[in-house]
């Protein structure tokens, strides 16, 4: 009566192969455009763990999809005995010896590659910018040592190493800060500060990401980096410095306040803005921003008089005008 095995054959065959087409064809398993020699020391470390995890599982995959096959029942009686075998020394340390060279190997690896992946500056070269970093229900904000601050865009020089130092406020929650073309994640932490180097190896707009469930918007709390050639990089931080309060404006509205209220999100987290008449009294806006109100966090504690003045001139210019005027 039993014929399995020409299907199951085939469907054994297919999982088998799946993993090696994926591989292949980088469905979802290779790193993304590697672009800094931190992202390259994972990637090696990656595919080192990915062979051996490959490996072992063709090793127990392969046996157990023949052992089926071969000592299938044939029709004999259930309660028919296979032969009893006990111990067998040599297996026995094999399959412990082995697991740990195993581990021993891909642990030297990653001790060996860690400086590369930790440390990216080339001999003789300085860290030669500091940005401080800050993970907020649901934007990051970046700060320049100048002063000048950005929300959800980190502007980065291309082939300089840059210190990233990331935290959250100790009112917030924990999220983690990750371009995974660039670097590992690193976790801010509410009240700690960690560092990180960075060095982007070519120009170009790379996806940052928050890799921390902090809460409703958590899948909004997306970014960029943007790698541009250090004399383009000095030239936008002097302009920026200089920019209009309206402008910090719109980018604080965009970053923080539209991931709430809308317009696409409009009524299911926060509020509909547009005409609400706290909105045209800059000391309201400060006070529902920097000590929040109701079930809407105190999403700008913390920020520079700079900021909440560019915030409350955009509102008072666009979404408090009842009708007109809106988004900007
Ligand atoms: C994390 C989501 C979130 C973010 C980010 C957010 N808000 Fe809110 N906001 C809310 C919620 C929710 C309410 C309703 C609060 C309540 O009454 O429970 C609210 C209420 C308000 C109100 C009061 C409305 C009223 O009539 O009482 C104002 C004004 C406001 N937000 C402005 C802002 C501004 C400006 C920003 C950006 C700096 C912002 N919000 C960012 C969630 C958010
Ligand atoms: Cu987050």
């Amino acid at each position: 009566m039993r014929r399995p095995p020409v299907a199951l054959g085939v469907a054994v065959v297919a999982a088998l192969l799946f993993p090696v087409a994926g591989v292949a064809g980088n469905g979802g398993f290779a790193l993304p455009n590697l672009s800094s020699p931190s992202a390259k020391g994972i990637s090696d470390v990656y595919w080192l763990i990915l062979a051996f995890a490959g490996g072992v599982f063709f090793f127990v995959a392969i046996p157990l999809a023949v052992f089926i096959f071969r000592f299938r029942s044939r029709g004999r009686d259930r309660l028919v005995e296979g032969p009893q075998i006990r111990g067998n020394t040599s297996l026995e340390l094999a399959w412990t010896v082995a697991p740990v060279l195993i581990l021993f190997v891909i642990g030297g690896f990653v001790f060996y590659k860690l400086p590369g992946i930790t440390n990216p500056a080339r001999a003789g070269d300085r860290s030669s910018l500091t940005v401080d970093v800050d993970g907020r229900q649901f934007y990051w904000r970046f700060r320049y040592p100048n002063g000048v601050v950005s929300f959800d865009t980190l502007r980065l020089p291309v082939d300089r190493t840059t210190t990233l130092r990331i935290t959250a406020p100790d009112w917030d929650v924990a999220h983690s800060f990750w371009v995974p073309e660039l670097a590992g994640k690193r976790d801010a932490i509410p009240g700690q500060t960690t560092s990180m180097d960075i060095r982007p190896e070519r120009t170009g707009s790379f996806e940052l990401k928050c890799a921390e469930f902090c809460g409703v918007q958590h899948a909004a709390m997306l970014g960029t980096v943007q790698v541009v050639p250090i004399g383009e990089f000095a030239q936008w931080l002097s302009h920026e410095g200089q920019a209009a309060p309206k402008t910090v404006g719109a980018q604080i509205f965009a970053g923080v306040c539209a991931k709430c209220h809308g317009p696409d999100v409009a009524g299911e987290i926060g509020p509909a803005l547009q005409g609400n008449p706290i909105l045209a009294d800059p000391a309201q806006v400060r006070t529902v921003v920097t000590q929040g109100t109701g079930a809407m966090p105190p999403v700008g504690r913390g920020w520079s008089d700079r900021e909440l003045r560019g915030l409350t001139a955009f509102l008072g210019q666009t979404l408090a005008k009842q009708g007109g005027g809106g988004g900007g």
